[in-house]
């Protein structure tokens, strides 16, 4: 058992650096063995700080230290400390030059946190806390410096020598060795350093800016991968466009670089000039991979791009303003999706992430605020509540201020912080500055963790005409956080009639007629807003477009759902409507006998959208989906997964079976033909066609089936073929499911990103993913412990998605969820720490899961040598 617990950090200690470094030299000296850093600081005392006679502190992690020099002089023993996690140089003039030479083993670091190995290939990941396993430094984002980087190897092994910035310097040395020196004139934290070397294969490219600058775009990628870069070159060049269009900002360097690595814990990195991506998150053919996948990598690509402006010019005090940078990124990315694409759709596609995952980590033991107050391991905090309910704060300032005043506010944030590690208060209050508005109030938003709750109800006053709406909000406790105040909430409302259409709002003193959409602004616990002139009692529309991320209750009938899944203006709406008809229809049956009842109104309203000629397709094809099983468990009080997911299963097969006739006609006219196209349309019709065959194959029709078998072998792209192989996995055609299984391995066999996918099919389905079947994808020849990707498309996809296989009442998904996570903790801490999630949340459910899920827990707090990264997970979960 551990003796030493992890130190917690709170943000109302910081302090600043008591040094600043101006440049940074480093040599990296690339070896099979091992690597030497030799770098060398200029440092000086920083002027602002108080602490005058502060030691030098510098961090390091898993570092050999070979020597140290200060001014040229080496030091000798009694002139520093060389703890485990720093080098303390206890006296040191106010300005000097300190040389560090560290000696780091890449091979064998399994972390994947600093220098590593990848495929053969030496690369990098330092955000947040990397580079203090390459050299030490002080590894805070508020110290900034310019960077001058050469790397040696061997020529033939490492052809391909990359850093941040523009190359300045290359050429050979003995022993067919050879190097390059990189020089970046962007001042940067070091969590922004980046090297690369390897045999890559380089594809090149070039944007011109807006103010006729050139700039060299490349891909380096291994040579079996050079197919596959297109889609990503074009989604940068599309990037680089809409952020000078929409943004005002221009590349800064001559050169953007992009480089696919295969071990990589995350999806991507920002380094500056360098991104590099985890392959899955860049690597894509027709062939290879589905529509999600493209749209996951454009919107990757951007995010990663954005940040050059949104993370590098302008970057983060401390790790508490990550959402700065991610929050303010993620909204920036999902504006250029939008462009890119279907507006409705992404915006039901963030809300659904939002109110399925980010509300469950608001409602549970990890719960924190978008700027925590406190944390122990950093790398546990790169949260949907600090990027997706980070951007819908931004979003909301955006709707606030209207577009052209956030752009004035952005373009005033850029300009005063440019080259400075700011906090999301200086973003605020940029906004603020140039707009004139108060985000006083707002800026709650930042600091109160929880998801806000509207409470709506309403009256009519037929005689008056006027039309009440009451809306109280709460906001629950958190842990460590009670009392809460109320919240700057943006309420977009609309009122139909009974006709389907919009009435005017016109609220009561107000003259003529009224908008028909107002954003009510909720200041205080509860409003009553009062319409006047309304000629019947309409229906409200709450919520539009998701103008906040809260919970909201009002008493809808069914009716009135029915209603506005076919009337509201509100896309949105109309997608949230058919949601919440469905979670009532299904919350009704669980429990209940399989022979209970199904609303009849659901079936006909599923067939009226199957045969709305009218309807937006991508729309359509949207609400076709029932509420995921993980949504349905958020929205319960403590969850009985088995009768939820009997519940939703029962639902979907009466809506198969009463509808047959209709989706396989909904599956022929969306039987696509000519080229594959990456189209808002083209996406939604195959994304039709493959619900249809889905639906169908879950009820075992033998047409479908058929249809299904001709699909996947002539299919021209991975979404089809996919679509269609999913459909067989998790149909009861259980021979030519292992047939269809057998043959896309095949194929695909020497593709990591769809063997990727192949994984995740059998691991998501609870007919091909029960625990026997994903202990057998664990032994299986593709499956590898030291790549994330294998573990997240098998252990990941079963405990986070494959809902009733993973919680077994017998607890076996949970001891095997608890196993792996102690297995890999001793070689991937932060990879472990991820998948401890689908525990954390044991006060969740039921009796009989809930005391299992504890149980697991704490077979994880009892592994000997846990890391920080797991502690804190498994600590705080369990904590009372
Ligand atoms: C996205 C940090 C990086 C989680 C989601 C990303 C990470 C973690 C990409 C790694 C990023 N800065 O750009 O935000
Ligand atoms: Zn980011």
């Amino acid at each position: 058992m551990r003796t030493n617990q992890p130190q917690t950090i709170y943000l109302s200690e910081y302090k600043v650096p008591e040094y600043l470094v101006d440049h940074v030299d480093l040599c990296f000296e690339l070896f099979e063995d091992g690597a030497r850093v030799r770098s060398t600081l200029t440092v000086r005392r920083n002027p602002e700080s108080t602490d005058t006679g502060a030691p030098l502190h510098l961090h390091g992690d898993s570092l050999t230290l070979e020597s140290v020099a200060l001014d040229g002089r080496v030091l000798n023993a009694g002139e520093f400390e060389d703890a485990e996690d720093a080098l303390v140089v206890p006296s040191v003039p106010a300005q000097f030059e300190l040389q560090v030479v560290t000696w780091i083993e890449p091979q064998n670091n399994t972390r994947l946190e600093g220098l590593y190995k990848s495929s053969g290939m030496f690369c990098t990941q330092c955000e947040a806390e990397g580079f203090r396993c390459i050299t030490f430094y002080p590894d805070r984002p508020d110290v900034m410096a310019r960077f001058r980087t050469r790397i040696e190897a061997d020529k033939s092994a490492y052809p391909v020598l990359l850093s941040n910035g523009n190359p300045v310097e290359q050429g050979d040395l003995e022993q067919g060795r050879h190097f390059v020196t990189w020089e970046d004139p962007f001042p940067k934290p070091a969590y922004l350093f980046a090297l690369v070397a390897g045999d890559l294969v380089e594809k090149k490219d070039a944007f011109t800016t807006c103010s006729g600058r050139q700039i060299d775009l490349r891909m380096y990628v291994e040579p079996r991968n050079a197919s596959k870069c297109d889609f990503a070159m074009d989604a940068l060049k599309r990037s680089m466009r809409w952020d000078e269009e929409v943004y005002g900002r221009e590349y800064d360097l001559d050169i953007f670089m992009i480089v696919a690595v295969d071990d990589f814990n995350m999806g991507a990195m920002e380094n500056k000039g360098l991104n590099i991506f985890n392959s899955s998150c860049v690597l894509a053919s027709q062939e290879t991979a589905t529509d999600a996948a493209f749209q996951r990598i454009e919107a990757i690509v951007a995010h990663e791009y954005f940040h050059n402006w949104s993370g590098n010019r302008v970057t983060c005090r401390d790790w508490f303003q990550l959402s700065l940078k991610e929050g303010f990124t993620v909204f920036r990315d999902s504006q250029f999706s939008a462009d890119m694409g279907s507006p409705t759709v992404n915006r039901i596609d963030n809300a659904s992430l939002l109110r399925t995952a980010q509300f469950a980590e608001d409602a549970g033991p990890m719960a924190h605020p978008v700027r925590p107050a406190s944390y122990m391991e950093i790398s546990n905090f790169y949260t949907l509540t600090i990027y997706e309910k980070g951007a819908e704060v931004v979003r909301m300032i955006h709707n606030l201020l209207g577009e052209e005043m956030f752009r004035k506010g952005s373009d005033l944030y850029f300009e005063r912080h440019d080259g400075q590690a700011v906090t999301t208060d200086d973003f605020v209050r940029a906004m603020e500055d140039a707009s004139g508005r108060d985000l006083g109030q707002f800026r709650l938003w930042y600091e109160q963790a929880g998801t806000p709750v509207l409470t709506v109800t309403d009256e009519f006053d037929e005689a008056a005409g006027v039309y009440r709406l009451t809306v109280r909000q709460s906001l629950p406790d958190t842990p460590g956080q009670t009392n809460k105040k109320p919240q700057h909430i943006p309420f977009a409302v609309g009122l139909l009639g009974s006709d389907g259409q919009p009435l005017p709002l016109q609220l009561s003193g107000e003259q003529r007629d009224g908008p028909r959409e107002r954003v009510l602004e909720l200041t205080e616990a509860e409003h009553c807003f009062e319409f006047q002139g309304l000629p019947e009692r309409p229906v409200p529309s709450l919520l539009r477009d998701f103008s906040a991320p809260v919970r909201v209750h009002y008493p809808w009938t069914r009716e009135q759902l029915l209603f506005l899944m076919s009337h509201d203006p509100d896309g949105f709406n109309r997608w949230d409507a058919g949601q919440r008809l469905a979670v009532d229809v299904i919350q009704s049956l669980v429990g209940q006998s399989p022979s209970a009842e199904v609303e009849p109104r659901l079936v006909d309203a599923y067939r009226s959208l199957l045969q709305d000629g009218e309807l937006d397709q991508a729309l359509m094809a949207k609400m076709l989906q029932l509420p995921s099983e993980a949504y349905l468990i958020e929205l319960s009080e403590r969850a009985d997964v088995a009768a939820i997911h009997q519940a939703r299963e029962r639902v979907l097969r009466h809506l198969a079976e009463n509808l047959r006739n209709e989706l396989l006609d909904c599956y022929q006219r969306n039987l696509g033909s000519g080229d594959y196209e990456l189209t808002p349309e083209a996406i939604a019709s195959r994304s039709l066609r493959n619900t249809a065959l889905g639906w169908l194959l879950h009820i075992g029709d033998t047409e479908a089936l058929a249809l299904a078998e001709a699909q996947f072998e002539s299919a021209d792209n991975m979404t089809d073929r996919l679509g269609a192989l999913r459909a067989l996995v998790n149909s009861d055609f259980a021979e030519v499911r292992a047939g269809a299984l057998e043959t896309f391995y095949k194929r695909f066999s020497e593709d990591p990103q769809v063997v990727e996918l192949w994984f995740s099919v059998q691991a998501s389905s609870d007919r091909a993913g029960q625990l026997p079947q994903i202990r057998s994808l664990m032994e299986h020849p593709a499956f590898d412990w030291k790549n994330p990707n294998k573990v997240r498309s098998v252990v990941g996809v079963f405990a986070g998605q494959n809902l009733a296989a993973y919680h077994n009442p017998d607890g076996t998904g949970y001891e095997f969820l608890a196993e792996q996570v102690c297995r890999l903790d001793d070689s991937n801490p932060q990879i472990a720490a991820r998948l401890v999630a689908p525990l954390t949340r044991w006060r969740k459910f039921a009796a009989g899961y809930s005391s299992q899920m504890k149980t697991a827990l704490e077979r994880i707090r009892d592994k000997a040598g846990l890391s920080n990264d797991v502690y804190e997970v498994v600590h705080k979960s369990l904590a009372d």
